[in-house]
C-alpha cells in the first residue's frame, strides 16, 4: 500500500466553486450526474484528476459537449482540459447502494438511502478531487419513488420540490456555504420527524428536525433538548451562532461511527439519538447529549473552518471534543465529567500511545486515513487544547478562538493556524508547546520532594521524559502545565493557593516554601496535563488526599492510586492489607448524600486493563483474581453500607437530575460490591432489582451483575431481557454486550456461541462492537491462556474485512499489544496477526493495522 506523507502536501491545481449533483435514486441502482464547475489554480496547464473508488464513468462532457480526452488511472478519472482555465465538467456514474456493505458513500440501511462521506467516501458516489481543501457550493437534485422515499433531504435549504411521472417525486436542495466534499449528505426514505425551533442570538428563527423511523419519534426528545442546549451554549461560550435556517438530524441503524457533522444535515447512529427511560441507561442519555453537542459544534469547528488535509484532523476533532467535554461538564457535574474523560483517555489513548500504532495528534503519514480516527487524534487532541485553555485562562482562550474563527472562516486550515491564533489572540508563546503536535507517546513526569529538615524548606523536583515510539526514537522535552497545591498539616503556613507550574525543560526545581513537616502535595490536579506521574508518596498521603483534597478530581485520583498500588502489590505476589483501601472507601462513602455521582466514580476499582498498564508483564489471570479479592473484601467489610444504599428507594428512571443519576450509579456500584462477596442471597437481590427496575439503568446494572455469576436468576434474567427487547436492536446490543463482558471463565465460548445466534449479524457495526468489542475490553477473557480469544478476534477480522474493512480494522489494535504480555501469549497474538495478513485480497485498512501491529 502507498504511504501518504504530511510533508508532501501540495495545494490543489483546480478549484471547484460550484457543483450540481443530480440523483436518480434507487436501492439497487442510483444514477449520479455531477456537473463540476472547475477553475484552474495552477499557473500552468494541468490535467484534472478526479478521485474515484469503484466507479465507472458512463459519460463525460465538458461545457455541454461529449468529451473523449479522459482516461482512467487506476480508480481515478483524469480529464485533459488542454490549456483551459475554467470549464464545466459533467460526469455520469451509476452506483448500487444495496451492495455497499462498507457503509461509505451512498448506502442502504433499513430501506432508506443515506450517505457517509468523511473521510474519502464521496469518491464512491461520483468522481471528484475529494480532498478537504477543495470547497464548493452544492446544488442537489434528487428524484425517486415517492412511496419508497417520501422524504428527500440534503444539505442547506430545500428550494423547490415537485411530483413527476410514475409515482416519483423530486426535491432541489441548495447549500449556500462552500464546503468540502466530506460534508456532503443525502438521505431518502420513509421517515418521521420531531420538529422544534431555536431562536438565535441575533433573533433568527431556525427550524430543527430530528428524522427517525416510524415508532421512534417518542425517543428523540432528549436529543432535541441537547441540540437546543448546544446551540445556546455555543453562542454563550464561544459567540458562535448557527448559520442556516434549517438544521436536520437523521438517525440510521447501520453506521460505522457515532455520527457525522454534514452541513445542516447531521447523520447519526441511532444509538446517539434514541433514548427513553425504558430502553436507555443514564450513560446512554449522556452519550446522546455529548454526541449531539459534538456534531453541532462542528458547524464552526470543522465546517466553517475546515481542515487543509487529513493530517490536520485533530484541528477539528481535538478542538470539538474539548468543546463537547466542556459543554457536558457545564450541563452536569464538572468533576464527574472530568473523571469519565480521564478514565477514557487512560483506557483507550494511553495504550495506543504506548503501542505499535502510536502516532502524534498530527500524524506524519498514513496508508488509510480511516485508521487515524483514533483516541489520540480525538482525546489526546482535546487534552492538548485543554492545556492551552488552562495556561491562558478562559477569557484569553476565547480571544484566541475568536481570532481563529475570524482569520480562517471559510478556509481549510491547519493545526499550526490554530496554535498561532491562540498565541496572537491570547498573547502567549507556544513555541515549545508545539511539540505536543509533533511527538507521540505519553510523557512521564517524575516528582520528588527534597526537604531541608533544619530550615523546613521543601523543594519539588520534577523531571519529564517522553518515551520512544515507532519512528520517533528520540524525544525532546515539551511544555507540561501542572496544577499543584501543597497542604500544610502542621499549621506552619496555612494552606497555600493552587499554582500552575509550567514544566518547560527536562528537569526543574520548584520551591514549595517552608513547612515543619513534609506537606501533602496534590499534583496534576484536574489532570491538567495528559501525563503519567511517578511520585513516591509517604505512607498515609494518598488516604489523606482522598479524604481532604479540595479538588474532587484529585480526591478521586488519590483513592484510585491507593487502590492501584494495592492491586499491583498483590498481583506481584506481595501480601497486602486491604484495610487501608477499605477505610478510604468507607470515608468517601460518607459523602454520598451530598454527591452520589462523585462517590460512585471514586469508589469504583480501577479496571483490570489499567492495573495491567502498570505492570512490566501483564498477568491477566492474577489481575482478575486480585481485583476480585479486593472487591470482595470491600464488599464484605462494608456490606451494611451497600445494603443500606440498595434498600433506599431508587430515583424514578424518568428523572435525569444530577442527583438522580448519581443515585442510580451508586446503586449499581453497591450491587457489584455486594455481589462480589458471593453471599448466597446476592443473585436474588440482583434479580429483585432487575425485576422491579422502572428503567434501563437499574435493569442493565442488575443484569450485568447477574451475568458474571452462575445462578438460576442469571438464566432467567437473560431470557426475560431477550424476550422483552428482541425487537429493539439497540437494547439487544446490550444483551450481547453484558454476556461478552462477563467475568465467568467460559466467556470466550459464550461469545463464540453468541456469534452464531440468529440475531447476530456482521452487517451491523453496533452489533459487532457489542459482542466482539466487549470481548476485547474483557482483559482476562480476551487473553485467555489458550489463545481462544485471539483466534476469535482474528476470525472476525477475516470474515468482516471483505464486507466492512473500517470496522474490521478497528478490531485489530488489541492484538497489537502483544509486547505487554508473556512469551506464550505474544507468540499466539503475533500468529493471529500473521494469519490475518496472509489472507488474499485484504483491505488497505486491515493491512495497515495488522502489519504495523507486528512491528
Ligand atoms: N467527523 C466524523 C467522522 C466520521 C467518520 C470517519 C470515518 C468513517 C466513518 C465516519 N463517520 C463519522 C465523526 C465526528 O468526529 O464527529
Ligand atoms: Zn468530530
Amino acid at each position: 500500500p502507498v504511504t501518504i506523507h504530511r510533508g508532501d502536501y501540495r495545494p490543489p491545481e483546480w478549484q471547484l466553486p460550484d457543483i450540481a449533483l443530480d440523483f436518480a435514486l434507487g436501492i439497487d441502482e442510483t444514477r449520479v450526474t455531477a456537473a463540476l464547475s472547475v477553475v484552474r489554480s495552477a499557473d500552468a496547464p494541468a490535467p484534472l484528476t478526479l478521485r474515484g473508488d469503484g466507479l465507472t464513468a458512463l459519460a463525460v462532457r465538458v461545457d455541454g459537449e461529449g468529451w473523449n480526452d479522459w482516461r482512467m488511472e487506476g480508480p481515478d478519472l483524469v480529464v485533459d482540459l488542454g490549456d483551459r482555465t475554467a470549464a464545466v465538467v459533467e460526469v455520469e456514474t451509476a452506483i448500487n447502494p444495496a451492495a455497499n456493505t462498507q457503509l461509505m458513500g451512498l448506502y442502504a440501511s433499513n430501506g432508506m438511502l443515506c450517505t457517509q462521506c468523511e473521510a474519502e467516501g464521496f469518491r464512491r458516489i461520483t468522481f471528484h478531487p475529494d480532498r478537504p481543501d477543495v470547497l464548493s457550493r452544492y446544488k442537489v437534485r434528487m428524484e425517486g419513488d415517492k412511496a419508497l422515499f417520501p422524504i428527500l433531504l440534503s444539505n442547506g435549504n430545500c428550494i423547490e420540490k415537485g411530483e413527476s411521472e410514475g409515482g416519483r417525486h423530486w426535491a432541489l436542495w441548495e447549500d449556500p456555504w462552500p464546503k468540502p466534499s466530506y460534508l456532503f449528505a443525502l438521505v431518502a426514505g420513509d421517515l418521521v420527524v420531531n420538529r422544534d425551533e431555536f431562536v438565535t442570538l441575533s433573533g433568527r428563527k431556525v427550524e430543527l428536525g430530528i428524522w427517525v423511523r416510524e415508532g421512534d419519534v417518542e425517543r428523540t426528545s432528549h436529543a432535541m433538548q441537547a441540540l437546543k442546549n448546544s446551540m445556546k451554549w455555543d453562542e454563550q461560550v464561544y459567540g458562535r451562532e448557527y448559520d442556516l435556517d434549517l438544521f436536520n438530524i437523521v438517525a440510521v441503524s447501520d453506521f460505522n461511527m457515532g455520527a457525522m457533522e454534514n452541513k445542516g444535515l447531521n447523520i447519526f447512529n441511532t444509538r446517539y439519538i434514541l433514548a427513553d427511560p425504558d430502553t436507555a441507561t443514564d450513560l446512554d442519555y449522556d452519550g446522546v447529549e455529548g454526541v449531539v453537542a459534538h456534531e453541532y459544534f462542528h458547524n464552526w469547528s470543522g465546517n466553517r473552518v475546515t481542515c487543509r488535509d487529513w493530517f490536520q484532523l485533530s484541528l477539528k476533532e481535538g478542538f470539538t471534543v474539548f468543546r463537547d467535554q466542556s459543554f457536558s461538564a457545564d450541563m452536569g457535574s464538572p468533576a464527574v465529567k472530568r473523571i469519565e474523560d480521564v478514565r477514557l483517555l487512560r483506557a483507550a489513548q494511553f495504550p495506543e500511545d504506548a503501542g505499535p500504532l502510536a502516532h502524534p495528534i498530527r500524524p506524519d503519514s498514513y496508508q488509510e486515513i480511516s485508521n487515524f480516527y483514533t483516541a489520540t487524534v480525538y482525546n489526546k487532541g482535546a487534552e492538548v487544547i485543554r492545556m492551552m485553555h488552562a495556561m491562558v485562562g478562559a477569557e484569553r482562550f476565547r480571544k484566541g478562538t475568536d481570532l481563529y474563527f475570524e482569520r480562517h472562516d471559510g478556509e481549510a486550515a491547519t493545526c499550526e493556524d490554530f496554535v498561532r491564533a491562540i498565541e496572537d489572540g491570547a498573547g502567549v508563546d507556544l513555541t515549545l508547546f508545539r511539540r505536543w503536535y509533533e511527538q507521540a507517546g505519553t510523557p512521564r513526569v517524575t516528582a520528588r520532594i527534597e526537604s531541608d529538615e533544619d530550615t523546613g524548606e521543601r523543594v519539588l523536583h520534577l523531571a519529564q521524559a517522553v518515551p520512544a515510539t515507532p519512528g520517533q526514537p528520540d524525544k525532546a522535552p515539551t511544555l507540561i502545565p501542572l496544577r499543584i497545591k501543597a497542604f500544610d498539616l502542621d499549621g506552619g503556613h496555612g494552606i497555600e493557593e493552587e499554582r500552575l507550574v509550567l514544566l518547560d525543560r527536562g528537569e526543574m526545581a520548584v520551591p514549595l516554601g517552608h513547612y515543619r513537616s513534609r506537606p501533602m502535595l496534590s499534583l496534576n490536579r484536574g489532570f491538567s496535563a495528559p501525563v503519567i506521574v511517578d511520585f513516591a508518596r509517604a505512607g498515609g498521603e494518598l488516604a489523606w488526599l482522598a479524604a481532604h483534597d479540595d479538588d474532587p478530581f484529585a480526591r478521586y485520583e488519590a483513592l484510585q492510586q491507593l487502590m492501584l498500588d494495592t492491586l499491583v502489590a498483590a498481583v506481584s505476589g506481595e501480601t497486602v492489607d486491604h484495610s487501608v483501601v477499605i477505610d478510604a472507601v468507607a470515608q468517601t462513602l460518607g459523602g454520598r448524600a451530598a454527591d452520589p455521582a462523585f462517590v460512585a466514580e471514586a469508589v469504583l476499582l480501577p479496571s483490570e486493563a489499567f492495573v495491567g498498564d502498570q505492570m512490566v508483564v501483564v498477568d491477566p489471570d492474577a489481575i482478575r483474581r486480585e481485583r476480585l479479592a479486593l472487591q470482595a473484601a470491600i464488599g464484605g467489610a462494608l456490606e451494611a453500607e451497600w445494603r443500606a444504599i440498595l434498600a433506599e428507594t431508587p430515583p424514578p428512571a424518568a428523572i435525569l437530575s444530577r442527583k438522580a443519576k448519581g443515585g442510580r450509579r451508586l446503586r449499581g456500584v453497591a450491587l457489584a460490591y455486594l455481589a462480589a462477596t458471593g453471599l448466597p442471597d446476592t443473585p436474588a437481590v440482583a434479580f429483585g432489582i432487575f425485576s422491579d427496575a422502572d428503567g434501563m439503568t437499574e435493569r442493565q446494572a442488575a443484569l450485568a451483575t447477574l451475568a458474571h455469576g452462575d445462578s438460576d436468576e442469571r438464566v432467567a434474567a437473560l431470557d426475560i431481557f431477550y424476550q422483552r427487547y428482541r425487537d429493539n436492536p439497540l437494547v439487544l446490543d446490550k444483551w450481547f454486550q453484558v454476556q461478552a463482558w462477563s467475568l465467568r471463565p467460559d466467556t470466550v465460548d459464550a461469545v463464540r456461541e453468541l456469534a452464531g445466534h440468529p440475531d447476530f449479524t456482521l452487517a451491523n457495526p453496533n452489533r459487532v462492537r457489542s459482542l466482539y468489542g466487549a470481548l476485547t475490553g474483557n482483559q482476562a477473557a480476551f487473553h485467555q491462556a489458550d489463545g481462544a480469544g485471539y483466534r476469535l478476534i482474528a476470525d472476525l477480522v477475516i470474515a468482516l474485512d471483505p464486507k466492512n474493512p473500517q470496522t474490521a480494522a478497528r478490531m485489530i489494535p488489541p492484538l497489537g499489544r502483544w509486547k505487554r504480555f508473556d512469551e506464550a501469549r505474544q507468540t499466539m497474538m503475533k500468529a493471529e496477526l500473521q494469519r490475518i495478513l496472509a489472507q488474499p485480497g485484504l483491505s488497505r485498512d486491515v493491512t495497515e493495522q495488522a502489519s504495523k501491529s507486528l512491528l
